[in-house]
């Protein structure tokens, strides 16, 4: 089976965060740097709580990768919990008083119990760290054809960037991202978002923002217009609104959509001979309104999504709630947390989409090693790059031959 699927398990002070990775190709480099890089990222940012000076994230592949190489076998990755205690009451007791926001109230009526502990352990956003693990590994395989992913803070609260990344730009802002402290290119909105941050703590508060993710070099043609459930664009949203204290979605232009007339909205297609060995195949447009999707598939552009994180849930100044046993107005429990994740939010929405173009890429070129692979994408860059198509004179003989038999 080629199709690239994970599923995540653990708690948040378990033995461990776990990914399941199946349907990386045999032959497949895994650039384990990169993705301890990456893992390395998530724990960052502006705005993070004592956890993070607890652990350190690291991938340990326990199956499935032999030599540096994926053999084709499903890949266990575990990141282990320096902070594990699940077992300890003393130091991890039961929670009674559901937050807003959280997970709390819906989970523990949901397994009908007033003890909101053991939802918020698999709620807790440290999942985040198996979904990293599996888009790093993803973007192994993207990188192999040029494809690359780029993701950012683009603000928050009234500090809100206006950098537009391109092809030819992109890199010298991931420097900038790389040099902010809340993962925004750029100098003067990344003071002012950790001015709003600082002042966030003051008040006992927290703060959410928007994060911007941008890829590059997708072939034309990844997702599919036949069926709702293989559409990129739909995947790429289930994704992103599966990232915890996620509640907004938006492709390209999103829901400035609805301000405006089509002339104002769709993308004109012209071509260029100098551009046909791209990944557009020689295709150009002059704006990108559709975000890189249209009809759910890849149309040669840079796919652009952004994702709305809310508030964290966890106030230290609590919110009004009600004790569960009791059912008595009290304020919501505080459990050691951030002020503020959005720079974590944008490694983890980088990866997922990642993920989810590795996925489409896997279901197009679909080989079990990384040679088929490799001569699958040729194939279909060389066909698409010669449209339009001669009849091969086979098909078309082959036909006339089977009718007259029959
Ligand atoms: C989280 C609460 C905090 C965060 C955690 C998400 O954990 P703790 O209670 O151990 O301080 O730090 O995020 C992570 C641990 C992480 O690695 O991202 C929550 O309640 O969702």
């Amino acid at each position: 089976m080629a199709e690239l699927t994970f599923r995540t398990a653990g708690e948040s002070h378990g033995p461990g965060i776990y990914t399941l990775i199946d349907g990386l190709p045999q032959g497949l480099e895994l650039d384990i740097e990169f993705i301890d890089a990456e893992l390395r990222r998530r724990q960052g940012g502006y705005g993070r709580g004592g956890r993070q000076r607890i652990e350190t994230d690291r991938a340990e592949c326990l199956s499935g990768v032999r030599l540096g190489h994926a053999t084709g076998s499903p890949v266990l990755v575990c990141v282990r919990n320096k902070d594990s205690r699940l077992d300890d009451l003393e130091r991890t007791p039961p929670v009674h008083r559901p937050r807003p926001g959280h997970a709390d109230l819906a989970g523990s009526v949901k397994w009908l119990t007033t003890d909101c502990r053991e939802t918020l352990e698999r709620a807790s956003a440290r999942e985040t760290a198996a979904r990293v693990t599996a888009g790093a590994m993803a973007r192994c395989l993207l990188r192999e054809f040029g494809i690359e992913v780029f993701g950012f803070v683009r603000g928050a609260l009234d500090a809100v960037s206006d950098v537009s990344p391109d092809p030819d730009n992109w890199q010298a802002l991931r420097e900038l991202r790389d040099g902010s402290e809340v993962y925004v290119p750029d100098p003067e909105v990344d003071e002012r978002m950790k001015a709003a941050i600082r002042q966030a703590k003051i008040d006992k508060d927290t703060v959410g923002g928007l994060v911007e993710v941008h890829v590059f070099g997708c072939p034309i043609g990844l997702g599919s217009c036949m069926n709702w459930d293989q559409k990129l664009d739909s995947r790429i949203a289930g994704a992103v609104m599966g990232i915890q204290a996620f509640k907004a979605v938006e492709i390209g232009l999103g829901r400035d959509c609805a301000f405006r007339t089509g002339s104002g909205v769709h993308d004109p297609i012209g071509f260029d001979e100098s551009l046909k060995s791209g990944a557009s195949m020689g295709f150009k447009r002059s704006s990108n309104n559709a975000g890189g999707l249209e009809g759910g598939m890849t149309n040669g552009m840079p796919v652009v999504v952004r994702g709305t994180m809310k508030p964290i849930s966890t106030l230290l100044r609590g919110l009004p709630s009600v004790d569960l046993n009791t059912k008595e107005p009290e304020h919501s429990q505080y459990e050691r947390s951030d002020v503020s994740a959005i720079s974590a939010a944008s490694v983890v929405m980088e990866n997922v989409v990642a993920f989810e173009i590795a996925r489409a890429f896997r279901d197009k070129f679909s080989g079990d090693s990384m040679i088929e692979v490799r001569a699958q994408y040729e194939a279909f860059m060389s066909h698409a790059r010669r449209l339009p198509l001669e009849p091969t004179t086979t098909s078309a003989d082959d036909r006339d031959e089977d009718q007259d038999e029959h």
